[in-house]
């Protein structure tokens, strides 16, 4: 049977290894476990016919066996797997649903209660894991790897999130760049508890880790008392996490006794690689890290669009408040607001990405992706300048972009939602510092006559429309919005009211 897919091809070539150790309990599965029920689900997805041509499959399912097997079962059969959030609301669930235009959502027997709804109410295939019975071999299509393979949902300057195309050969780069970079070995182990419906989770630690021949830990979310057990077990080589987890697991660390310490840093002294990304990590977090662990951690900068592109060296000095150099296969320049492009140390440039990693389309917007590129560079939004040959992250060139507890959040999408709010007439959404959360979510509201609002209220009004990130963790009721001669509002003016 011929499949063009790497992944995939590895796998075999992984055979008896164990690739998935579950904390739930269900125990261990092999590389071949992976390949056979995998193609159980895509004959299943397939029916009738020969290949899926690219149809957008939705599905949602916990970290695990089943995300794994149903990813790789879409591809097998030619889809486009669309991963949907597990803390998504149903308006979040719906969006994404209709956006992609999916004919089809699988489930668990556990997740099919979010999505039963709107599986009616959009005339949706579902079809459920568990009543996927292996039914002998069909013959799988043979997939090119410039077709098509994941569409992920990210939000920011547009109000709506945006689904980001890459095919098989764009993912397949984003893995290659890391496993070579970062020295990925068949005896590594890792914890995957960082969502899977963004980049972060599912290619920098599930993908590396697979077509590596890597074990995985998978867990439902992140739980701080059963990982730090598991890391004072001595079982993890790699960790990787956004900076909101680093201070979480510094708290939790100082708040254990003088006696139960020791072990647990002993855990991640032993790492041989712990990785920081998706959001800033001050400075003051990566030192006090390593005095705490004696780790440094890796830094490093990358995007739902272009996949990894800037990184501390695995070998060699990673130096604090950087995101280090550009990664292999990766081209990087920096464009100065008048057009030039920036070479000097310490000029200032919108960060530009190009290479075999960049994705190939946003899903159905034709405008917004040609607008995205500069030629052939994809322009990140995000400003930057090279010090001694190290590049340091500057801030985005867009205030509407918020990004809180390593997920990146459009200001503009919260205001939308929040002007639905009966007492609500104006509002103007910010991110604020936070030591935390990196920012968090502010909002300014002006409210109808007569009405009023506190942020309790808000918040449980959020709660059905919102994922629980998204939702203000501050207000300020105000008489009117700050705004410029021109009449716009003025956000930095907004941020000064908290
Ligand atoms: C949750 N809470 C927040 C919040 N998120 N408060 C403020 N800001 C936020 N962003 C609050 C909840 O309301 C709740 O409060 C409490 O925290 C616990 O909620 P939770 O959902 O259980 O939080 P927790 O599990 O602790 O989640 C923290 C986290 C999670 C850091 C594990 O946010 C996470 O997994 N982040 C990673 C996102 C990610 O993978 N991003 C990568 C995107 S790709 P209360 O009062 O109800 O208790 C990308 C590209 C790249 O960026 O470069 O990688
Ligand atoms: P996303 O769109 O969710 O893929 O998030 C990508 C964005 O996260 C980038 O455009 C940056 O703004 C931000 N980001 C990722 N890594 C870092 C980092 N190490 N430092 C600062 N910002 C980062």
């Amino acid at each position: 049977m011929k499949n063009e897919l790497q992944l995939i091809a590895r796998a075999g070539s992984h055979g008896d290894a164990i690739a998935l150790r579950s904390c739930s309990g269900s125990g261990e599965h092999s590389y071949r476990e992976l390949l056979d029920r995998s193609a159980a689900i895509a004959a299943a997805l397939l029916e009738d016919s020969d290949d899926l041509e690219e149809a957008r499959i939705a599905f949602l399912a916990p970290a695990g066996f089943d995300y794994i097997t149903v990813q790789w079962a879409i591809w097998r059969a030619g889809g486009v797997a669309v991963p949907l959030s597990l803390s998504a609301t149903q308006p979040e669930l719906e969006y994404a649903l209709a956006d992609s235009q999916s004919r089809c959502v699988i489930a668990t027997r556990d997740t099919a209660e979010k999505v039963e709804t709107l599986r009616i109410r959009m005339d949706l295939r579902l079809l459920l894991i568990d009543d996927v019975h292996a039914v002998g071999a069909k013959r799988l299509p043979s997939v090119d790897r410039h077709r098509r393979a994941m569409i992920l949902y990210t939000s920011g300057t547009t109000s709506k999130p945006k689904g980001v195309v890459t095919t098989h050969a764009n993912i397949e780069s984003q893995i290659e760049t890391l496993v070579e970079a970062w020295d990925w070995k068949g005896t590594d182990c890792v914890p995957l508890f960082l969502p899977l419906h963004h980049i972060h989770g599912i290619i920098n630690v599930l993908s590396c880790a697979l077509w590596s021949g890597a074990a995985i830990e998978a867990f439902p979310r992140f739980d701080m008392d059963i990982i730090l057990d598991r890391v004072e077990a001595g079982v993890y080589s790699v960790f990787m996490a956004v900076p909101t987890i680093y201070v979480k697991l510094i708290q939790a660390i100082e708040a254990l006794p003088e006696s139960g310490r020791s072990a647990k840093i002993a855990g991640f002294a032993r790492m041989r690689l712990m990785v920081s990304g998706s959001a800033a990590l001050p400075a003051s977090v990566h030192e006090k890290w390593t005095s705490l662990t004696g780790q440094e951690l890796l830094e490093r900068y990358g995007m739902t669009e272009i996949g990894m592109a800037l990184a501390n060296p695995y070998i060699g000095e990673r130096r604090p408040g950087t995101v280090g150099q550009p990664l292999p296969r990766v081209d990087v320049r920096l464009k100065s607001e008048t057009g030039e492009v920036v070479t000097a140390d310490g000029e200032p440039g919108e960060i530009q990405i190009r290479g075999p990693s960049v994705f190939r389309e946003y899903w159905n917007r034709p405008e917004v992706t040609a607008d995205s590129f500069d030629d052939d560079w994809f322009r990140t939004g995000d400003m930057a300048m090279r010090e001694d040959g190290y590049f340091r992250i500057m801030g985005r060139l867009s205030i509407d972009i918020i990004k809180s507890g390593g997920y990146k959040l459009s200001a503009l999408e919260i205001e939308a939602a929040l002007l639905d709010h009966p007492s609500i007439s104006e509002c103007a959404v910010v991110g604020i510092v936070d030591d935390t959360w990196g920012e968090a979510v502010a909002v300014a509201a002006v409210l109808r006559e007569s009405e009023e609002l506190n942020l309790e209220a808000l918040r449980s009004w959020c709660r059905d429309r919102l994922s629980t990130y998204k939702i203000p963790k501050r207000l300020r009721v105000v008489e009117s919005l700050p705004r410029n001669a021109m009449g716009k509002v003025t956000k930095s003016a907004v941020r000064e009211l908290f």
